[in-house]
């Protein structure tokens, strides 16, 4: 039993403390009122405090921002490091008579897809690094050529469909073991890139280059994220749009969307896509990107899937994928979607286009 819960017996104390003059003056307990206010504003301290707190989390939330905004930076500045080490190919513009007794005469479309630079395989049935992916740049190189020669192509509107590394969105996480960074990663495929666009210039003269992304390209791992120019095609092109800046490159960079891009050659019109927002095995796809875009598009063209595959969907009208650099992999061969190495072609002249898968064994 104590004062604090007892009402008779804290008036019992209380009478006692006023009988032997202990009870507290008005002063005193005005004091104490006084006191009580200190704990109410110490109280509001306290919310102050907690007010704080959220302007804590928000100011946490810009140091977020401002180092995020840093890691571009450094990104940067890793990728102006990596283009400082290595040296990239001369341009050279040199004139290529066309062949006066041929009445040949084309357009090529010639697709670079899914590289996925950096990337390690080694499985039974397929081998891939990075010596791999200069290598087989070569080999695609050469076999353009040829049809350069075969079809007396004058013009070449080179198409990047995307998925030039790996895994852009790796710098997100550690670094784990890899051969390169991802800065060296996007500056060295971007010099293979460059080194395929020049061999092709030395065969025709009128040469565009284009580069879209693919899912691999972003650097966020979230694929809603609507930073849409945050992908390593981006900073490639940038880097190739340099080039032919520096060293006085008459190759035409054509600036598109980063998800999407359109060529019209002889009255037709061909669409790309990287092919993960616009799944090309459904046959509505083709339709769907014609009405997105205002235009009726004879083809749809992509790759994502590392396959080829050529959909009609209408009369003379297609949906392509073209095959990858990369190759199988143990995904693929777990999917049951394994598939050989290839690249694709268009060739457009005054009787029509042929769409071509063009091997890389
Ligand atoms: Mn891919």
């Amino acid at each position: 039993m104590d004062s604090d819960t007892n009402e008779n017996y804290r008036c019992l104390i209380k009478h006692y403390q006023h009988k032997i003059g202990q009870l507290p003056s008005v002063a005193k307990h005005a004091e104490m009122v006084a006191s009580n206010k200190l704990q109410a504003i110490k109280n509001e301290i306290g919310n102050i405090n907690s007010a704080k707190l959220a302007l804590q989390e928000q100011a946490r939330k810009v140091r977020k921002l401002v180092r995020d905004t840093n890691k571009d930076e450094l990104l940067i500045e890793e990728i102006g490091n990596a283009i400082r080490q290595g040296t990239f190919v001369k341009a050279s513009n040199p004139v290529v008579l066309p062949d006066i007794n041929s009445d040949k005469d084309a357009d090529l479309i010639v697709c670079l897809s899914d590289i996925h630079y950096g990337a390690h395989v080694d499985i039974p049935e397929n081998y891939y690094d990075t010596k791999v992916v200069a290598r087989l740049m070569d080999l695609y190189a050469e076999k353009v050529i040829k049809l350069i020669d075969e079809t007396g192509a004058q013009s070449v509107d080179i198409v990047n469909l995307g998925d030039i590394v790996e895994h852009a969105y790796m710098r997100n996480q550690n670094l784990y073991d890899s051969e390169e960074t991802l800065s060296e990663q996007i500056v060295n495929v971007t010099r293979l890139i460059i080194e395929f666009i020049q061999r092709i210039r030395n065969h025709a003269e009128i040469i565009t280059y284009r580069g879209i992304a693919g899912n691999h390209d972003r650097m966020q791992g979230d694929k809603n994220s609507n930073l849409n120019a945050d992908h390593a095609v981006n900073i490639s092109n940038r880097i190739i749009q340099m080039w032919i800046e520096v060293t006085g490159s008459d190759v035409q960079f054509v600036e598109t969307d980063s998800y999407f891009a359109e060529i019209m050659l002889r009255g037709y019109h061909f669409a790309f896509v990287h092919g993960d927002r616009d799944n090309l095995s459904n046959k509505n796809t083709l339709a769907k990107v014609s009405e997105n875009h205002d235009r009726h598009y004879d083809a749809v063209i992509g790759g994502h899937v590392h396959k080829f595959s050529m959909l009609e969907v209408g009369n003379n009208r297609y949906q392509v994928t073209f095959g990858s650099f990369k190759g199988m992999d143990d995904y693929s061969k777990r999917l049951g979607v394994s598939s050989s190495r290839s690249q694709g072609v268009v060739i457009v002249n005054d009787r029509g286009f042929e769409i071509r898968k063009i091997g890389l064994q």
